[in-house]
């Protein structure tokens, strides 16, 4: 088998590791999960790498270097979206161990020692937050956040304990960025622009900011025959509108990409007036400042639908992400070693990568989406493109060792 095809046969396998019926359900913390590590485990011993999981739940591989030598850390995720598919995150940590591998076949020592780190919680399905693994390394993980419940009412801290984290040393995770040479994340392009390209590799430039609120409108509610459509406070018709204004405004800027994706509306009964419609507004951009316009945009028509329609209307921000970019030297590097196969784009989903580049210089390597579609069972990537990615990353580090 080639690499890739090895790859192919590592994803396919993993991808079991699922609680879902259609496609991969994989959230932190869980059965799946540690099902999961089983086989990841698997894959960092192939690569001869010590393995270990540190408080957060990072399943770490480390190939040691010469005494006193920086570390390059390779990472992406483990989890997946609800019904998501089988390479996004996962690829990533799949195609940094055979890299690995391909270097020890050859017999090439590197001047400094890897980790491939596999991440618990990019997503942020599971709990109102993501990318504990990546900003405990960065210093930058908010405790509180551990107080945060999933949808059963489980504390993110309690879950992260049951699985053999430690929530109260998450603190000492912090890394000395001085001790590390830079992080490579390569992953599923997740859009189309590799296979309009017609190339099997892309070298990310910045990834994108992204920001989530939580939107309520309250109106009153009342039996759905007998009271007159005039002067309804309907909630939920009032949502509609603003939603519908959202997807219409952000469509007509480049710059931004604004994105509801579920709602709950409250009696929740097809013969009651909805007297609450609540939701997430996600908005995303490469562009911050714009970014922070729209959505100061959104509020102010939030409150004039609000004022028209008798409902009061409350958007509350609770996530965020500023937009980063890609080291330029690291980037020259990844580059070199990807060859005339990649092309340089920017990336519309956020990474690990994203928090990662608060600590030390990042690089993306993209591989080839079929359809672009990601977030979604029928994701694939071949077996051939993603042995480009591991040749790829292999070059990038034998380059980042000449330099
Ligand atoms: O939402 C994102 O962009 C990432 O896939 N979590
Ligand atoms: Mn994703
Ligand atoms: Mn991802």
């Amino acid at each position: 088998m080639t690499y890739g095809e090895i790859a192919q046969d590592r994803l396919t396998k993993i991808a079991a590791c699922s609680s879902g019926d259609a496609g991969v359900t994989r959230l932190p913390f869980t059965p799946e999960h540690r099902a999961a590590l089983d086989h990841i485990g698997a894959w960092m011993a192939a690569a001869g790498l010590e393995v270990r999981m540190d408080a957060a739940g990072t399943l770490i591989g480390r190939l040691d270097g010469p005494e006193n030598a920086k570390t390059l850390l390779i990472g992406s995720h483990q989890d997946s979206v609800r019904q998501g598919g089988r390479y996004d995150g996962i690829m990533g940590i799949a195609l940094g161990c055979l890299a690995l591998e391909k270097l020890q076949a050859k017999g090439i020592a590197l001047p400094f020692a890897v980790e491939i780190l596999t991440f618990a919680d990019e997503e942020g399905v599971r709990f109102p937050t993501a990318l504990m693994g990546p900003r405990a390394l960065a210093g930058t993980f908010d405790t509180d956040d551990l107080a945060l419940v999933d949808q059963d009412g489980v504390t993110l801290a309690q879950a992260l304990a049951d699985f053999g984290g430690a929530p109260d040393d998450i603190a000492g995770l912090h890394r000395d960025p001085a001790g590390i040479l830079g992080y490579l994340e390569a992953h599923i392009e997740q859009g189309p622009v590799l296979e309009t390209a017609d190339l099997p590799l892309g070298v990310v430039t910045g990834i994108c900011g992204i920001e989530r609120n939580a939107v309520r409108f309250t109106g009153e509610t009342g039996h759905a025959g007998t009271v007159p459509m005039a002067g309804r406070r309907d909630a939920l018709v009032a949502a509609s509108q603003f939603i519908a204004a959202v997807s219409d405004r952000a469509g007509k800027t480049n710059a931004t990409r604004a994105t509801v994706g579920t709602i709950r509306v409250l009696p929740d009964a097809v013969n009651a007036i909805p007297n609450v419609a609540q939701f997430p507004l996600e908005v995303r951009s490469v562009d911050d400042g714009a970014r922070a316009a729209f959505s100061d945009l959104m509020r102010d028509l939030g409150h004039q639908i609000a004022a028209e329609s008798g409902t009061t209307f409350d958007m509350t921000r609770t996530y965020q992400q500023p937009a980063v970019s890609c080291d330029a030297a690291l980037t020259r590097a990844l580059l070199q070693g990807a060859g005339p196969q990649a092309i340089s784009l920017a990336s519309g989903a956020t990474h690990d990568a994203s928090a990662m580049a608060g600590t030390c210089p990042i690089a993306m390597l993209f591989v080839r989406c079929k359809a672009g579609l990601s977030h979604h069972p029928d994701e694939y990537a071949r077996a051939d493109d993603m042995g480009a990615g591991i040749d790829a990353i292999a070059a990038f580090l034998t380059g980042v060792a000449a330099s």
